[in-house]
């Protein structure tokens, strides 16, 4: 589901206020004389603001950040966001920053108290199918808050701070052709696609109108075992582990023609700090340039399971096909291949069965602890 930043104060905290005391060293503010030739701080450690942490791209990139020696900071929304506990329990590095990618001033306030020497922009309504039925959010928190963000940057007095904004590939929409690079024409095809879209352009017109560093990643599908049950990937390695277990008959889906260039969240992070390393901000399509169809991936999950003729468990249903769909999507990386040196290292079958595995042992587990414990 969406993964916007929402409005409210952190329970116990101030709006502002990191939830964990900075240790001294970070709080220091970059002197002269370790500054790089490119005028960039070279603080020890640095420090990153992300927004959009709690998902699935968050919680990798938080990771890979404080493997790293980052400081990391997290943008969150809402009181009593539910999704703050698991949150800290699994990285307690994080500091958390109440605020709302739809509210300027909590972004301002964000960009100040974390200090970030990089900010990356991951949240938004991510769930393209929920577009159609809120497009105004979506185009307010995918869309527009990708313009918050970079007006609280530049207003804020920090034209130093590099800016990664993830785009997507859904941006390519009914694609004009294939695969799809840097240079290929934009036709998205539903309000998320346009909505990031728009960010995409706030970004290269920020980068050109004010030489900051922003740039964006054209991401296409990356998923793994944190990605939410509501996209088709851990949709369907879900379904397969609990029909395996006796605990679900079928699983009901839209389109089975669709094809998508399916990649590993894990890798797909590592590319996101590379683009704000370069000593120009450029940006980049990062895919495995392989086409997989719905029908590849049923065969890939099930057969992780045994099981080589799905066909009795699967039913299609209206309510899960889109009012204009992207038929197929595949990148060209090789441009991050050439200048990041970014290559994908999970392949297509290896991440859907590591998504069944891990599916399989997350319902093993639930059946088996009493509930509370
Ligand atoms: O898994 P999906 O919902 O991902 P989608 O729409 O491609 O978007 C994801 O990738 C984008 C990158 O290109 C991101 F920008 C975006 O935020 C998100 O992470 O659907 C994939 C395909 C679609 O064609 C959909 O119609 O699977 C098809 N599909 C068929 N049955 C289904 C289902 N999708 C979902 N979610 N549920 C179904 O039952």
């Amino acid at each position: 589901m969406g993964e916007a930043c929402g409005s409210d104060t952190v329970h116990g905290m101030q709006p502002t206020s990191p939830h964990k005391t900075t240790p001294n060293t970070a709080t220091t503010h970059t002197s002269e004389s370790t500054k790089r030739a490119d005028g960039r701080g070279e603080r020890n450690p640095k420090r990153a603001l992300i927004t959009g942490i709690t998902g699935q791209d968050g919680q990798h990139l938080a990771d890979l950040l404080h493997r790293k020696g980052y400081e990391v900071h997290g943008l969150v929304k809402g009181q009593r966001n539910p999704r703050i506990g698991p949150l800290l329990e699994e990285f307690p590095y994080v500091h958390v920053h109440s605020g709302d990618l739809a509210d300027f001033s909590s972004l301002v306030a964000a960009v100040e108290a974390s200090e970030a020497d990089e900010v990356y922009n991951l949240g938004g309504i991510s769930y393209v199918a929920m577009s159609f039925t809120q497009p105004e959010l979506t185009s307010n928190i995918t869309g527009v808050g990708v313009l918050r963000m970079l007006e609280a940057l530049r207003l804020a007095g920090k034209p130093g701070v590099r800016f990664y904004q993830a785009s997507s590939s859904e941006m390519f929409g009914k694609v004009r052709e294939t695969p799809q690079n840097e240079r290929t024409p934009f036709h998205p095809r539903s309000p998320y696609g346009v909505a990031k879209v728009f960010g995409h352009h706030m970004t290269m017109n920020y980068r050109e109108s004010y030489g900051m560093y922003a740039c964006s990643g054209i991401l296409f599908n990356h998923e793994g075992p944190r990605r939410g049950l509501q996209f088709v990937t851990r949709k369907i390695t879900n379904a397969v582990a609990r029909i395996s277990l006796g605990l679900q008959d079928e699983v009901v889906l839209g389109n089975l023609e669709a094809q998508r260039d399916w990649g590993y969240a894990g890798d797909y992070v590592e590319a996101m700090w590379l683009m704000l390393q370069q000593e120009r901000p450029e940006d980049y399509v990062i895919a495995t340039g392989e086409m997989h169809s719905i029908r590849d991936l049923l065969d890939a999950a099930f057969g992780a399971m045994g099981i080589a003729d799905w066909a009795s468990y699967v039913r299609q249903d209206q309510q899960f096909h889109r009012p204009a769909e992207v038929d197929l999507l595949v990148g060209d990386p090789q441009r991050a291949e050439a200048d990041l040196g970014w290559k994908p290292t999970v392949t297509f079958d290896r991440l859907i069965k590591m998504m069944v595995e891990h599916d399989l042992a997350v319902e093993t587990r639930n059946q088996t602890t009493p509930r509370g414990v």
